[in-house]
């Protein structure tokens, strides 16, 4: 396994609907740069032109059905394109890379949520990313109806509407939730786990002490 190389560090945050990553990378991110660090805020899928352009064909409800291996690769085919054109660079530049979401996604929707063979995944990973893994993953950890309910919460209040997975029904999302913990079960020492259902400031903090413990 090829952890994230160069003189950098890469931080993924992982979770399910409503978890509050967006929130918790916009503060690990002034929280870093004030310590003096140079970070990079980037996210899966859309972290490159090509990927917004996918972003929105993956995302967006209007009509799309892709069939779970198309889903699988597209999502595949806008990591790549991340990885080689944001996330490597940033890393050999000396950065801090955080980002909203990596493969830990694919195995929770695709793998856990759609049905596809974790192993397929993995073997995907391996071949066309070179096994490259994040230095650390926080997956926030909250239940589906908490989450979907805030996600639902800001669509009302005009957000720009990417629901095609929150529209599926809650079964996928505990499916989803579960494959998160499992993951971050097998890889202890990379992964941790926060109870994303407290307070904001606690969730947060927390985040930024797993992450600040990971860069020493
Ligand atoms: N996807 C996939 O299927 N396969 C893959 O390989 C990848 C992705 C990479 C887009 O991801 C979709 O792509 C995703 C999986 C799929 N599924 N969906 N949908 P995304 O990360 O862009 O979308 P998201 O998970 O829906 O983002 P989100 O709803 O924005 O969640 P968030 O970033 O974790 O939460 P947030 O924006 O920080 O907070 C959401 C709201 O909750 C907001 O109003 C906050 O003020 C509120 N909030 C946050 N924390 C709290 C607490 N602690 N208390 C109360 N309220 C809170």
């Amino acid at each position: 396994m090829a952890e994230a190389g160069g003189k950098g560090h890469f931080i993924v945050l992982e979770g399910g609907e409503g978890a509050g990553k967006t929130g918790a990378i916009a503060f690990l991110a002034a929280e870093l740069g004030a310590r003096g660090h140079r970070v990079t805020v980037t996210r899966e899928p859309g972290g490159t032109p090509e990927g917004r352009a996918l972003r929105h064909l993956l995302l967006s409800e209007s009509g799309n059905d892709w069939a779970p291996m198309a889903e699988l690769l597209l999502m595949v085919a806008d990591r790549v394109q991340h990885v080689e054109r944001v996330v490597k660079p940033a890393l050999t530049r000396g950065e801090v890379v955080i980002s909203d979401r990596y493969v830990g996604s694919t195995i929770a929707y695709q793998g856990g949520g759609r049905g596809i063979d974790a192993a397929l995944i993995l073997d995907l990973h391996a071949r066309l990313l070179d096994d490259f893994w994040p230095d650390l993953t926080l997956v926030l950890d909250v239940p589906p109806e908490v989450g979907l309910a805030r996600s639902r919460a800001r669509l009302a209040q005009g957000a720009v509407d990417e629901g095609r997975f929150e529209g599926l029904d809650l079964d996928f999302h505990r499916r989803v939730r579960q494959s998160f913990l499992d993951q971050a079960a097998r890889a202890e020492r990379f992964a941790r786990v926060i109870d994303a259902g407290r307070a904001v400031e606690d969730v947060q903090g927390d985040a930024l002490a797993a992450v600040l413990d990971r860069l020493g």
